[in-house]
């Protein structure tokens, strides 16, 4: 299983823009395209439906090898065996979850400023999330952050960063140019027509620069 060091792509499922396809089928898409991660997220599912998509999306994950990580729920989580859990601002603190999963575990957390990055750091969790980079319509957040803020919490802390929001194949190049250590999607992949292939080219793009970067040095 990859370390959270070496995560580029982190695709995230979203069952109402996945075009009638189970998450099954779009995480199977997603994990043969490339993707270095899954998070199961559903902000509508009740507690029942939750587990037993959780149930059937750790066991696609297990057999590909691929870090399987929950959002929120940490009960479901530790119920199912998962890599980890993603917090929001809102939710139990890292330390909580660290206790109740043991310390093996992934916690990651969100952000949606520099202070607040800065101020996660502090709990120390195994990575941290800033967006919406872009404008999205995935998710009722407040306004884009834009890709400056990227450079700025790279410079100030040494956690992975995963940015989020809005990003699509045009912009991708742009955002990890700032700096990001890995790329989080939903929409663009689990809406696309063709998720395994649109995986690769997120992928590709995202090379693009580091060659031209290794490139100029
Ligand atoms: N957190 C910040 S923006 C966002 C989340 C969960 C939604 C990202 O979705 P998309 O479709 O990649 O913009
Ligand atoms: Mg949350």
């Amino acid at each position: 299983m990859k370390r959270v060091e070496e995560w580029k792509l982190y695709v995230i499922t979203d069952r109402c823009l996945s075009k009638g396809r189970t998450n099954e089928e779009v995480v199977c898409e997603a994990i043969s395209g490339g993707a270095d991660v899954i998070q199961f997220r559903d902000k509508e599912a009740s507690t029942a439906e939750f587990y037993r998509e959780a149930v059937i999306l750790r066991k696609v994950t297990k057999a590909s090898d691929v870090p399987f990580i929950i959002n929120d729920r940490i009960d479901v989580a530790r119920a199912v065996e998962a890599d980890g859990v993603h917090l929001g601002q809102d939710d139990l603190p890292v330390s909580v979850a660290r206790d109740i999963l043991g310390p093996n575990k992934i916690v990651g957390i969100s952000t949606h400023s520099l202070e607040q990055a800065l101020i996660a750091s502090l709990k120390r969790p195994d990575y941290i999330s800033i967006g919406p980079i872009y404008s999205t319509k995935t998710k009722k957040t407040g306004p884009p952050v834009g890709v400056d803020v990227i450079r700025q919490i790279k410079e100030n802390i040494s956690i992975p960063i995963v940015a989020i929001g809005g990003i699509t194949l045009e912009t991708v190049s742009a955002v990890s140019q700032s700096g990001a250590d890995c790329i989080a999607l939903i929409s663009s992949v689990v809406s696309a027509d063709d998720i395994a292939g649109t995986v690769r080219k997120f992928e590709a793009k995202r090379k693009t620069f580091s060659t031209d970067e290794e490139a100029k040095m």
